[in-house]
């Protein structure tokens, strides 16, 4: 017995060994996520110092920073808030819709810049009397931040005509504030990229004059980057987007990456090109389409019920073949949705072989026979945006509807979920 317990010993001893040669080989690295924050309400966004101090949103309640040292500070709050440092009396929350993306400028050291998304109805006008007219409710301001953090000033909007849905319509999911997009970040050459949605009015992605479906390409006063190639508002980077929440810029060439989550049918993963167009165009009367619900074809042809998602992709399709200046997306889901949502390309050798690829939270919580994706993912996008090598799960331990998806201080990658907690999810070499 004894010999046999030893022989057994070295075998395992043996497999352990070459399992850990083995990863080590592939430089596999070790993933743990830990809380770094809990009981929040939505948190939605974050933005680092570089000497590690998180800024952070909730969508109904404002602006916070959470200092290095745990302290958290409220900075700026929505209409009604309590306990902030100052306030926007014109913000509010609906649906979807409220304080959303956070950004700081590049020299923020020098400048102090930072920028915040949010829905606000300063800038209504006569607009937004029904869902189908141009309502400006979504806006990007720019503050000055006070050397303490905990405070802002100076405030300046800088877009103030970002399509929002004032009104119910009879869609799935079909109350006011739906498809903001919201995402803010700072690309190459400093400029600022803004990721907006449909806001379930049909004609909006594929009209340019609008700034609804699109991504902005834009200056920290709000002024068009020159190069911008599009035929329309010259904000414009790219149309024909559904709801752009996830935006980052790929660390080997600085190349624009959205994720976008699917009316139930094909998430996208697509590589952004100059005035390109996205393919979405839920417009009624189109493409063999007929009349739609609220004029947006959005959930059609069978909108309250699930279908195979290849029939529902065939009615309204993410990225629609007839446009000639179609961006083909890298990766579709196997034609699911599964609600891909927020997305950053890893950095950091810590990484391992994940070092650059694209992590994405995925929200999907199972409709309609398709499997449920409470997780963030890992995909190593081809060289030429085109295509996907490969989809792997991130080891994170748990299942959340990841929200929001950002690199931060250690090469880690920071998680907000709607359930209310921030993660700092490290990457460590074994
Ligand atoms: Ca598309």
């Amino acid at each position: 017995m004894k010999s046999k317990f030893f022989s057994m010993l070295l075998v395992t001893g043996s497999m352990l060994f070459s399992s850990v040669a083995f990863a080590a080989g592939m430089d596999v690295p070790n993933i743990k996520a830990k809380q770094v924050m809990s009981g929040l309400e939505n948190p939605w966004d974050m933005a680092f110092t570089s000497g590690g101090d998180m800024f952070y949103t909730e969508k109904c309640k404002g602006l916070s920073v959470r200092l290095k040292n745990g302290k958290t500070h409220a900075v700026y709050g929505m209409s009604g808030s309590k306990g902030y440092a100052s306030a926007g009396k014109d913000l509010f929350c609906e649906g979807q819709a409220g304080m959303l993306g956070v950004e700081l400028d590049r020299d923020f050291n020098k400048n102090r810049t930072l920028y915040l998304y949010s829905t606000s109805k300063k800038y209504h006008g006569s607009g937004c009397k029904t869902n189908f007219e141009k309502c400006d409710g979504n806006i990007v301001m720019k503050f000055k931040v006070s050397k303490s953090l905990k405070k802002v000033s100076n405030r300046t909007d800088i877009v103030k005509d970002i399509q929002y849905k004032p009104f119910k319509s009879n869609q799935p999911f079909g109350g006011p504030g739906a498809h903001n997009g919201g995402r803010i970040r700072m690309g190459p050459g400093g400029y600022l990229w803004v990721g907006t949605g449909d806001r379930h009015r049909g004609l909006c992605p594929q009209d340019n004059s609008l700034l609804c479906g699109v991504v902005l390409r834009i200056d920290g006063d709000g002024n068009a980057h020159p190069d911008n190639a599009i035929d329309g508002d010259k904000r414009i980077y790219t149309y024909g987007h559904r709801n752009v929440q996830g935006i980052d810029f790929r660390p080997s060439d600085g190349r624009a990456f959205t994720a976008e989550h699917g009316p139930w049918h094909n998430d996208e993963i697509t590589a952004l090109s100059n005035g390109g167009n996205g393919g979405w165009d839920p417009h009624e009367k189109r493409a063999g389409r007929s009349a739609c619900p609220d004029k947006y074809c959005g959930y059609e042809p069978n909108q309250k019920d699930g279908m195979i998602p290849a029939v529902r992709a065939a009615y309204t399709p993410m990225s629609d073949t007839r446009f000639d200046d179609l961006m083909t997306p890298a990766w579709n889901n196997n034609g699911y949705s599964q609600g891909t949502g927020s997305a950053a390309f890893l950095k950091g050798s810590n990484w391992g072989i994940y070092e650059g690829r694209l992590a994405a939270g995925i929200m999907g919580i199972a409709f309609g026979g398709t499997p449920g994706g409470l997780r963030i993912d890992m995909y190593d996008i081809a060289a030429d945006g085109m295509s996907m090598k490969s989809v792997v799960h991130m080891p994170v331990g748990m299942e959340k509807r990841f929200r929001g998806l950002r690199m931060g201080p250690g090469n880690a990658l920071y998680a907000t979920t709607d359930e209310g907690d921030v993660f700092r999810i490290e990457a460590s070499n074994r």
